[in-house]
């Protein structure tokens, strides 16, 4: 039997909303910019988190990365694997990171030691929007491959999220779809105030222009 409480939820989010602040004002005394990186199963969230590394660490720029799923450790293997300091952050069943989660991975690794902090959330485009996780900027990443209605669908992510990517460009021919549709989509719902981000990070296109509304 499942007995939901009147006003459980909001409790819950009470409290992970009071864990991210804590989260935020520990990172910034370290002086970490920080990005919560969400999106659907494999748009693309690791391959940027790592390109976008590369391009920081040519700069001299330090960036750790928590890879956030539910469980396993082939994504925290990848960003090790890159040269990347890196923590592995399962959730065990759970369908999002939260601010507890990162809380316990900041603990394990020395704040002095990086500049940046990238987290990759687990691959979803619903649970991860209500838990902020402590982050300067969340991004949504989604992929052509996954069809042309995402922003359509998927509403609060894209609301929740300072920063709109359209990743795998380069074979959005191969499945029929116009990115043109998804970014006017992403255009009406934040009422023409906000574009969307699209590359490709295998061809390594645009991947600056993101880097640089993140403020890099
Ligand atoms: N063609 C193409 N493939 C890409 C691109 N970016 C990523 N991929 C491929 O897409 C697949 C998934 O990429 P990941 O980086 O693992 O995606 P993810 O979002 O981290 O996936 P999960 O962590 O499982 O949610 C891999 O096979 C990548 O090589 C791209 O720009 N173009
Ligand atoms: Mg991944």
């Amino acid at each position: 039997m499942h007995i939901v409480q009147p006003g459980m939820e909001i409790d819950v989010l009470k409290e992970n909303n009071k864990i991210a602040n804590e989260n935020w004002r520990l990172l910034k005394s370290h002086g970490i910019k920080s990005v919560d990186f969400m999106g659907s199963i494999g748009a693309g969230k690791t391959a940027l988190i790592i390109k976008m590394a590369e391009k920081l660490r040519a700069k001299g720029i330090r960036v750790c990365a928590i890879a956030g799923d539910v469980t396993g450790t082939d994504d925290f293997g990848r960003f090790e694997r890159s040269g990347m300091e890196a923590v592995n952050c399962n959730t065990g069943k759970e369908c999002h990171l939260d601010a507890r989660l990162i809380k316990k991975s900041l603990a394990d690794v020395d704040l002095d030691g990086f500049d940046v902090l990238f987290i990759e959330n687990v691959g979803n485009l619903v649970c991860p929007a209500d838990f902020p996780l402590g982050t300067d900027y969340r991004a949504v990443v989604v992929s052509t491959t996954e069809g042309d209605d995402m922003v359509r669908k998927h509403h609060d992510i894209f609301l929740h999220s300072d920063i709109a990517i359209l990743n795998k460009t380069d074979i959005a021919y191969a499945v029929d779809v116009n990115p043109e549709t998804i970014a006017e989509d992403y255009s009406r719902l934040t009422g023409g105030l906000k574009k969307m981000y699209m590359c490709s990070v295998k061809k390594d296109e645009g991947i600056d222009e993101i880097l640089a509304a993140l403020g890099f």
